[in-house]
């Protein structure tokens, strides 16, 4: 298909580059991470927004070589930001299933860590409960394999399906990520409060540390402070913006 024949000049014809979303901690202020998001300037369309093309690479297979790419580029860009003599923030690459269940998937992260100098610690790796719940028994051994180079592993989009609860009780998660769905209604919802709050106690509970995804207002930050939330990532701090910019705003906290 067109497509599919497009998407991988995409990969191949350096049309995919990445923008960063940064994460803060919500009692100070300061930028403790950063989501790597990938973008696609077409030759002749110029921006695709992801949720149109990240599903065709999905189906195509084309996620894989497309996946790597997103995760060499991000760990080269972390290289980067160290080097300029930035604080350490933790990279996150957001990962799909197809990616997962290759069986090669644990050396490629190993891969991009050593080629740039990049301790794991840094390196996070986003998943969603379908990304585990596939093939569960698999997911499991892969994300033994990761837990053991020392990267961290998020839930990502939490309470936006309908099993997240089995994931977390099956999969051995260092993070949540709180979906922007539950945050929207913050804090003027009564419902939205309770399920929040539910969410930022669950993850206390299993020890998991949580972020909240989607934040746009002050008041949605007040919430957040009180109920101890301890990340927070959305409008109200950055959109996804090109790395320059990230370093902008890292040398502003030195
Ligand atoms: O904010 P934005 O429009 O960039 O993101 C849209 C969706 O695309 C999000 O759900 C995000 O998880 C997904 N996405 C962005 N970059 C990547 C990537 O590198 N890999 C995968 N698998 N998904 C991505
Ligand atoms: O699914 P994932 O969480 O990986 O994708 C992040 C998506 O959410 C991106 O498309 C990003 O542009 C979008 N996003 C990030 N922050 C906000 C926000 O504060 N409000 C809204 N409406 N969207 C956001
Ligand atoms: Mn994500
Ligand atoms: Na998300």
């Amino acid at each position: 298909r067109g497509e599919q024949e497009e998407l991988h000049q995409a990969i191949t014809a350096d049309q995919l580059f990445l923008e960063y979303q940064p994460q803060v901690d919500v009692a100070t202020g300061r930028i403790t991470g950063i989501e790597a998001l990938v973008r696609w300037n077409h030759p002749a369309k110029g921006r695709v927004p992801p949720a149109s093309f990240i599903p065709i690479a999905e189906e195509t297979g084309l996620i894989v070589p497309l996946g790597l790419w997103v995760l060499n580029e991000a760990c080269r860009q972390a290289r980067n930001w160290q080097d300029m003599g930035l604080t350490p923030v933790t990279i996150a690459v957001n990962v799909s299933a197809k990616q997962f269940a290759d069986p090669d998937f644990a050396s490629h992260v190993a891969e991009a860590l050593e080629r740039n100098r990049l301790q794991s610690r840094w390196l996070e790796l986003e998943v969603t409960e379908s990304v585990v719940m596939q093939d569960a028994e698999r997911a499991l051994a892969m994300m033994e394999q990761l837990r053991a180079l020392g990267v961290r592993l998020s839930i990502d989009d939490f309470g936006s399906g309908y099993s997240s609860l089995a994931a977390l009780k099956t999969f051995p998660f260092d993070r949540l990520k709180m979906d922007r769905s539950l945050v929207e209604a913050l804090p003027g919802d009564k419902t939205a409060v309770a399920i929040a709050s539910a969410v930022i106690s669950l993850a206390q509970t299993l020890k998991l540390s949580v972020l909240a995804e989607g934040v746009e207002t002050d008041a949605q930050m007040d919430f957040l402070r009180q109920a101890r939330c301890e990340e927070a990532q959305g409008y109200r701090f950055s959109k996804p913006v090109p790395p320059e910019e990230v370093s902008r705003l890292l040398q502003g906290q030195l």
